[in-house]
């Protein structure tokens, strides 16, 4: 039996979900896609899961792309099938209930940068370097990269990235709104980590409405979009943990949420 290319671990209510190929510099490859699209609906479903971190192994790379060896062998129907396998992932992750920070060690490119942008927060090492090279292979982002980084961080950077290919740093990612942070190569865990602890100790009822409002009702005209807020909104009132959270306030305590 083959070692599986995904690893899951648990820290205090964080899965810390790794791709784990760092010889390949952690490539998407047809079994990372499937094992990362398993390793993310188990993280949906475990209760004690309250945040997930998603990184690569290694000290090069976060991921550096679809598997080019894999994808150069594709007939047209095995691509069609890796391409639904990735545009399931992403959807998966970016729709997940709980909210998923991608720490970025290294190499974020093409499927790897779309993978970074399917999350909902993005913290990288200053080493890092990102980017959306598939022109230089003659294709185009296939993982949902030309919609995600247009809605990210806008047309001027959208259109920057994919039509000159060339990979970007973390200071240059971060001044287009690409990444959220940036911070040493040395303390990029503890950062990361300390990040997820935050989300991991919050009411986790309120995070989902506040994941479901930004990211599903950033896809609605405004006016449903509000109307969306608003459902979320009322909805919350029916929870122990919006209790819980203005109760410890007026107290002057911590609030313990219990997400329910
Ligand atoms: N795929 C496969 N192997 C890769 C890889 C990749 N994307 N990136 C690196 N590797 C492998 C290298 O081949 C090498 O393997 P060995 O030769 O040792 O067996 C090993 O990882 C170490 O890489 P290097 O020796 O090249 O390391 P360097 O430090 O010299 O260079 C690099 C690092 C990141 C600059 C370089 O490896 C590089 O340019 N890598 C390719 C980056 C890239 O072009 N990424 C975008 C891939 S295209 C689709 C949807 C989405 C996509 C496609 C289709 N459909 C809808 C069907 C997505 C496409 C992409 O992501």
């Amino acid at each position: 039996m083959t070692a599986s290319p995904v690893l899951s671990r648990d820290a205090d209510g964080v899965r810390v979900i790794t791709v784990d190929r760092p010889d390949k510099l952690n490539a998407l490859d047809r079994q990372t896609l499937e094992a990362l699209d398993a390793a993310f609906a188990a993280a949906a479903d475990a209760d004690q899961v309250r945040a997930v971190v998603l990184t690569g192994a290694g000290p090069k790379a976060f991921v550096a792309g679809a598997d080019i060896a894999q994808m150069n062998a594709l007939t047209p129907i095995e691509g069609r099938e890796f391409s639904l396998l990735g545009q399931r992932l992403m959807r998966r992750i970016e729709r997940l209930p709980k909210p998923v920070v991608a720490m970025v060690n290294g190499y974020a490119l093409g499927g790897g940068l779309e993978l970074a942008m399917a999350c909902h927060l993005r913290i990288a090492a200053d080493s890092a370097r990102l980017g959306q090279p598939e022109v230089n292979l003659g294709l185009i982002p296939g993982f949902g990269g030309t919609q995600r980084l247009l809605r990210l961080a806008g047309r001027a950077a959208a259109l920057e990235l994919c039509l000159l290919g060339a990979p970007i740093d973390a200071a240059r990612a971060l001044q287009l709104g690409v990444v959220n942070r940036v911070v040493p190569a040395a303390e990029l865990e503890a950062e990361t980590m300390k990040l997820a602890a935050q989300l991991a100790a919050s009411a986790p009822l309120a995070l989902r409405g506040i994941l479901d409002a930004v990211v599903l009702g950033g896809e609605c005209p405004l006016e449903e979009g509000l109307q969306f807020e608003t459902a979320q909104f009322g909805l919350l009132f029916a929870s122990e943990d919006m209790r819980e959270g203005t109760a410890a306030f007026l107290e002057k305590r911590r609030p313990q949420f219990r997400n329910r």
